[in-house]
């Protein structure tokens, strides 16, 4: 082992968390992964087995625990990610979460405040597209100011098919959630709010689930974000973002050719080119600038990228978002006051 090489426990190996294992056994520099698990052991044994000197542990808490573990990647679903980021704050290792940071507003916050009175940050939160070159320059170029002020964003957001058990609460909390954090990331400011409009759902919804959503943001300083998220598209993944400036338009995520159309077929759906089945093909580059920034950070002590304050936002959002859904009515996103939280 090289002296300063970051040693990693993953916590929850499903189709993320998976992902992470192989990303940091086989294509992150100055990281080994040593240790992982999950509430399914045969998955765990089975990630753990693909790689040389990685084990399973069974508890999540006990890879927390663990002497050879430097820091933690939580891949688990969101609902049990408050105890688990708890125990990386008080073991003081730092901490990868995905999305969402928690199930509500409330949990979330605590995760912040226990951070913050534990005096230094710990946690990154797995919001990729950050991490993404193409948002990435998008920001850049927002931010060198040639553009002017940004006026309107428009997302779309849609996934190929998800399991009948993703309802549309699942659209606001776990797919929308990213627009979320796009608008704050490309606006540098709060959402203040939101309403979650329900078209008629497509054939291929379940009885009783709204999708496609449409949910609309009004920014702190008036701006508004429109976002399209449509989980059972049928083609493919395509997430664009498009930001209106006072000068210009800039769009990550365009396909190039005449005419974009994408249609299901035999091949999946094209346009001159193909396109992504899911997340991990589109995003691939983002999750391995993720990781990587992660890795280096943690090696020199520091926390990069989306922090808690950013998946408590974010959790705020879509808890507004959760009531707007089931009314169609704008709601106002209720945020604690940052400069109180010490
Ligand atoms: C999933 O959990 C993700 O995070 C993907 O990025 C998103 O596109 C998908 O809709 C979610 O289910």
């Amino acid at each position: 082992m090289e002296e300063h090489e970051l040693r990693v426990g993953i916590i929850g190996v499903g189709v993320m968390g998976a992902d992470h294992a192989h990303r940091i056994a086989r294509l992150v520099g100055n990281a080994r992964l040593v240790a992982v698990s999950d509430p399914d052991t045969a998955r765990a044994q089975a990630v753990a087995g693909q790689y040389d000197g990685v084990r399973a542990i069974s508890g999540p808490l006990d890879l927390v625990a663990a002497d050879d573990v430097d820091a933690v990647v939580i891949a688990s679903p969101g609902s049990v990610h408050e105890e688990q980021i708890l125990a990386c704050l008080e073991a003081g290792k730092y901490t990868l979460c995905e999305k969402p940071l928690t199930m509500d507003s409330a949990s979330s916050l605590r995760l912040v405040r226990a951070e913050r009175e534990r005096g230094r940050p710990l946690v990154q939160l797995g919001f990729m597209r950050r991490f993404d070159p193409e948002y990435a320059r998008m920001k850049e170029l927002l931010s060198s100011g040639r553009l002017g002020r940004t006026l309107l964003v428009h997302n779309t957001h849609r996934n190929k098919d998800v399991p009948d058990s993703f309802r549309s609460e699942m659209i606001v909390r776990d797919s929308l959630v990213h627009e979320v954090d796009v608008a704050r990331f490309v606006f540098d400011e709060e959402i203040e709010e939101i309403t979650v409009l329900s078209p008629a759902p497509s054939g291929h919804s379940p009885e009783g689930v709204v999708d496609p959503q449409i949910a609309i943001f009004r920014m702190a300083g008036g701006g508004i974000v429109t976002n399209e998220v449509f989980v059972r598209s049928q083609v493919g993944y395509e997430v664009r973002c498009e930001v209106v400036c006072e000068r210009g338009t800039v769009i990550a995520g365009r396909p190039w050719g005449d005419l974009y159309s994408t249609a299901v077929g035999d091949a999946g759906g094209s346009w001159g080119g193909t396109v992504p089945a899911d997340f991990r093909a589109r995003f691939a580059r983002a999750y391995d600038l993720e990781l990587q920034a992660w890795v280096d950070a943690c090696r020199r002590g520091e926390v990069v990228g989306p922090t808690t304050w950013d998946g408590y936002a974010a959790s705020a959002v879509c808890e507004a978002g959760l009531k707007s859904l089931a009314t169609g009515a704008p709601v106002p996103v209720d945020l604690a006051d940052a400069a109180t939280l010490g």
